[in-house]
């Protein structure tokens, strides 16, 4: 039996929401652990893009993260009706839309100031006011948190795969600020994430992939 392939990079944000929605769908695919700095050129041919997570399936190149996602509700039978939603809410697309946009510039710029600028001074103001505008979106967060347990409602949606792998990230650049922040129900909402099963089951390491190897079913 031949399964999806799917190249991913287990500590990138987009590839996490794919590997975590397609968990969620029951589907198993190929996993291949990549190196960002040394791409496989099978992985290359596959998406010139050159960007994970990848997904070949039923003969296509699927190569945007949220497209995988919605390709796994749709082909699990839409079983949690992510893919009805997303497709008859202007409220979700448009919350994706900031969180990919807005949302991951401010925490490219809080994370990785120094990339933007030469003076250290300039850098520094560049990361404070770059998480102070994050900061505004983890407030609206944690606003919607304290009416239900999960963006999506009693369970986890498509809101909240989509997000957490970004606010965990903002939250890793730097951890003691981020848990001393009063965002009581982000906090809840995080954690409860984090020491989840399914976060556990799509973070598993894996070596990188090698050409002709077998690689790992996720
Ligand atoms: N819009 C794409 C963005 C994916 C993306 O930018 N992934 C990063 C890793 S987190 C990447 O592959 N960057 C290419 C590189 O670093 O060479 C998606 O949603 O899948």
């Amino acid at each position: 039996m031949s399964y999806p392939v799917l190249w991913s990079f287990r500590r990138c944000p987009y590839a996490m929401r794919a590997r975590l929605s397609l968990k969620l769908s029951a589907i198993e695919v190929e996993l291949r652990e990549i190196l960002l700095r040394d791409k496989p050129d099978a992985f290359l041919q596959a998406s010139s893009k050159a960007t994970v997570p990848v997904l070949e399936a039923d003969g296509r190149v699927i190569d945007e993260s949220l497209d995988i996602m919605l390709w796994a509700c749709k082909r699990s039978g839409d079983r949690h009706g992510w893919h009805h939603d997303y497709h008859h809410s202007p409220e979700l697309q448009d919350f994706i839309r900031r969180l990919d946009g807005e949302f991951k510039t401010h925490l490219d710029r809080y994370k990785y100031a120094t990339r933007y600028t030469e003076s250290s001074e300039e850098a520094d103001r560049l990361s404070r006011d770059s998480r102070q505008q994050g900061e505004i979106f983890i407030w609206e967060l944690d606003k919607q948190l304290r009416q239900q347990r999960w963006l999506g409602g009693d369970r986890a949606g498509l809101m909240d795969i989509a997000s957490l792998p970004f606010i965990r990230q903002f939250r890793i650049a730097d951890q003691s600020w981020f848990d001393a922040q009063p965002w009581q129900e982000v906090t809840r909402w995080l954690s409860e994430f984090l020491e989840s099963e399914l976060f556990a089951s799509v973070m598993k390491k894996y070596p990188p992939w090698q050409e002709g190897e077998t690689t790992e079913i996720l």
